[in-house]
């Protein structure tokens, strides 16, 4: 018998009953896992649990439309959607919950992220692609509520530019763009300045995004009507709706416990996405929550009976369960079977992934006790040394805190004793300790052959008759050269296309390259900054315009949550080698001068930051980047287009080091550490410090992440024995970061003869006007001032007080 299946589909009744019986196990397997999840919490086998009961059924609808190439951007509910596209295994699911280190065993994180943020891997053992049309992706979760958001709305738009965009090496990432970008959402999120930046820009855009809210009135205990206008995403979002004259989106609304339904609307939100890339937003309503929000807390403080009532009638298992049994699929005897397997395959995996977990460190355990014991012979304190072995070896399943926990503390009590078994036992703590600690520490920079710091030097050439140019023109013939060269590279942000950004730095390009690859986009910079990490983590190579570095600010949460720790948080199985280009420090009042760069160094570990003294030198670093695989951030300086520089000649080749400090000018007195557009006044203090028989040593540290990886610094300060970090950031702020690195890492302290000092800006946001400057950054009469000052302390008698 043929029958035609909610997506309108004809097939056979049997093999429907098939597609059906395999939804209901996919739905039983999660709702168990989660039930059981919660268990191991309570009993303390895990810390924390958040579950996908409640939302089984909507998922396995949107795993029906799903397709290789495919990707998904979503949240902490969606275990029954990685379960169904098969990349999340009952032991996968437990393993999560107990943080296991294996990326074997846990491959969404490796245990570095809490159960239920979910991903699949993108690259191979040595960081190159994987093919992403063979298998379903889902981008790396993280935790904070709706920044799945901007990613979501690259990963669409990578679709986009792969159907419109000609002479890309597309194989392994688009078939000419009919890849669709699945969201999903709690429902209370939507509430997030991330949820409407990224939908109102999807609308101008027209990518092929498909948005779920997961609807269950509640984000923890606050109710819908503290989140939603009118406690109705859908309803609020009506505006947004296409019609025949304007472009928009489809929004479908569908309850979250009606299997037909869902399917139905499921497929046809693929259908319109993928066909006409128009975005749609399927509002999934009544949903539950069986066992309240997370393992902290519960649900009965906030939810009344009626409401509980209600959630356990509507759960979608259930309500699907009933619809099976009405529709003739199975019969309840039937259903009661399957679910008591279901129950054992899962206390099965569950044990299985426990022993996995543990297994490692029980031989852990084994191989330190006699370790323990012979070293306890050569101590003063043997009882001692003997009960902390007791103590470990009576902890039925140990983990490696408690393992080396053990071990380092004994060694306390072996201070002064000399044996073989020491020897023995320090040489084992050290080599667990290593291998632990790279479990935990790796990977939050590419671990790859191409990894930015392996991109070596080349130096710009210059033809006999360089002319002198107005530095943005060096800009500009670099980009079209990368452009030229790299069909994947594409450019976006405010005044970034037509006019080829406020400092025309692009001038012509949009003419040459077309609207797509350079482009003009709206004030939203989170959502500029979603763009380009979806789109890098799609094979193509964006490059992210903010306009300023002042209002970096509203793109941070997204480049210090996502971008910076996108490889750390997947243990390297993603990346996103985004480039995102600024300008910043010097020009004008408080927010075209800013510099915060200590604050940006703070909260981007995992990106690199470049500070360029010069268009040049910025040249150069995009050209690094686009040979690496890495995500950075290079900030040009704001007061330097139109400077000159000499016009280079081998325009796309030349390529700036990252990491490695430039002396720019020798000298034998005192070390002078800055970057950026600070540099020339230092340069300029330094030339009148010569006349007074001063001969300071110029360093530009070029790279504020990484800093100064050969350690040069310190060999300057061997031969000057003095320091001064000059920066145009708050006290404290990025000078004090460099001078950590060049106390502490490099060991300078141990050649000064002067105290080792910073000049920085003052407190406050840089006043306007040229006085205002004057007299809120440092100038070159306080770099000369401080320096001889310096120099004066030391020898007095030779440099005699200047006031
Ligand atoms: C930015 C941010 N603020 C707060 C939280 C804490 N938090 C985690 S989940 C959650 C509620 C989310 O509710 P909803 O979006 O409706 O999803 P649900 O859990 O109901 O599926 C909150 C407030 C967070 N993770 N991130
Ligand atoms: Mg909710």
């Amino acid at each position: 018998m043929q029958i035609e299946t909610p997506s309108k589909k004809s097939i056979s009744f049997e093999d429907f009953k098939t597609e059906v019986l395999k939804d209901y196990k996919t739905a039983v397997t999660s709702r168990e896992c989660s039930l059981l999840g919660r268990r191991e919490v309570l009993t303390g086998k895990a810390k924390f649990g958040i579950f996908g009961d409640g939302k089984e059924i909507p998922q396995l609808a949107l795993a029906k439309a799903f397709k290789n190439g495919d990707f998904r951007s979503g949240y902490y509910r969606d275990q029954t959607f990685m379960m169904a596209i098969g990349a999340l295994s009952i032991e996968n699911f437990f393993a999560g919950l107990y943080a296991d280190s294996s990326i074997e065993n846990e491959p969404m994180s490796a245990g570095r992220q809490m159960g239920g943020h979910f991903g699949t891997h993108s690259l191979n053992e040595d960081g190159s692609w994987k093919n992403l049309m063979l298998q379903k992706n889902s981008s790396a979760d993280t935790s904070p509520t709706a920044s799945q958001m901007p990613r979501l709305l690259g990963l669409a738009q990578a679709s986009k530019i792969y159907r419109n965009v000609d002479g890309i090496h597309a194989e392994k990432f688009s078939d000419n763009g009919n890849e669709i970008a699945w969201g999903t959402i709690g429902n209370a999120s939507t509430s997030e300045g991330h949820f409407w930046e990224t939908i109102n820009a999807a609308g101008v855009l027209q990518v092929p995004m498909v948005i779920s809210v997961w609807d269950d009135e509640y984000g923890i205990s606050v109710h819908a009507r503290h989140q939603t206008t009118k406690e109705n995403i859908s309803e609020i979002l009506k505006g947004f709706q296409r019609d025949e004259e304007n472009k928009g989106y489809e929004i479908i609304v569908v309850n979250g416990w009606d299997y037909a339904a869902l399917i139905e609307a499921y497929e046809k939100a693929a259908e319109i996405a993928r066909g006409s890339h128009a975005p749609v937003l399927i509002h999934v309503r009544e949903l539950t929550q069986p066992q309240g929000h997370s393992t902290s807390g519960s649900q009965e403080r906030y939810k009344n009976e009626d409401r509980l009532a209600w959630e356990r009638e509507f759960d979608c298992n259930v309500k699907f369960r009933e619809w099976v049994i009405q529709n003739n699929f199975s019969t309840q005897e039937e259903l009661e079977i399957i679910d008591q397997e279901i129950k054992k395959q899962v206390r099965d995996g569950k044990k299985a992934a426990w022993i996995a977990y543990t297994q490692p460190m029980v031989k852990k355990q084994k191989e330190l006790l006699p370790l323990l014991e012979n070293a306890a012979e050569s101590s003063g304190k043997k009882d001692t040394i003997l009960s902390l072995k007791n103590e470990l070896a009576e902890i039925k399943d140990p983990i490696k805190k408690e393992i080396l926990i053990a071990a380092r503390k004994s060694l306390h009590y072996l201070i002064g004793s000399q044996s073989d078994a020491k020897r023995q036992l320090i040489d084992w703590i050290d080599a667990y300790t290593s291998e632990s600690q790279s479990e935990f520490s790796s990977n939050l920079y590419s671990e790859s052959n191409h990894n930015a710091l392996s991109i070596k030097e080349v130096k710009p050439t210059y033809s006999n008759d360089a002319r002198g140019v107005d530095a943005r023109i060096i800009l500009r013939d670099n980009f079209d050269k990368i452009f030229e060269t790299y069909p994947e590279s594409l450019i976006f942000g405010e005044d970034t296309g037509k006019i080829g950004d406020v400092n025309q730095g692009l001038e012509g390009l949009q003419n040459k390259y077309g609207s797509h690859r350079v482009a003009d986009t709206g004030i939203r910079e989170a959502t500029i900054l979603g763009q380009g990490i979806g789109m890098a983590m799609r094979g193509l190579r964006p490059i992210a315009e903010i306009q300023y570095l002042d209002y970096i600010l509203y793109a941070l949460q997204t480049m210090s949550d996502d971008l910076a720790t996108l490889q750390y948080r997947t243990k390297g199985k993603q990346k996103s080698p985004l480039i995102v280009r600024t300008r910043g420090h010097r020009l004008e009042g408080i927010w075209h001068s800013g510099s915060p760069m200590g604050a940006l160094v703070h909260l981007l570990h995992g990106i690199h930051i470049l500070v360029p003294r010069n268009m040049t030198k910025a040249a150069g670093f995009y050209n690094t980047l686009l040979k690496g695989d890495e995500p950075a951030l290079v900030i040009e300086c704001l007061n330097g287009y139109r400077l000159k520089e000499k016009l280079p000649n081998n325009f796309g080749e030349f390529r700036t080091p990252i990491g490695v400090v430039e002396t720019i000018k020798e000298g034998t007195d005192i070390t002078l550490v800055s970057y950026g557009s600070t540099l020339r006044l230092v340069e300029e203090a330094a030339r009148d410090l010569e006349e007074v028989g001063i001969h300071a040593e110029i360093i530009d540290v070029q790279s504020l992440l990484p800093l100064d990886i050969n350690k040069d610094i310190v060999k300057s300060i061997e031969k000057t024995n003095r320091l001064l970090v000059i920066d145009e950031d708050v006290p404290g702020g990025a000078s004090a970061y460099i001078l950590q690195n060049i106390l502490e890492v490099q060991n300078a302290y141990l050649h000064l003869d002067s105290k080792p000092q910073t000049l920085t800006a003052k407190e406050h946001r840089p006043s306007y006007g040229t006085d205002g400057d004057y007299f809120s950054k440092p100038s070159a009469e306080d770099i000369f001032e401080k320096i001889y000052g310096i120099m004066n302390e030391s020898d007095p008698e030779k440099y005699s007080a200047l006031k």
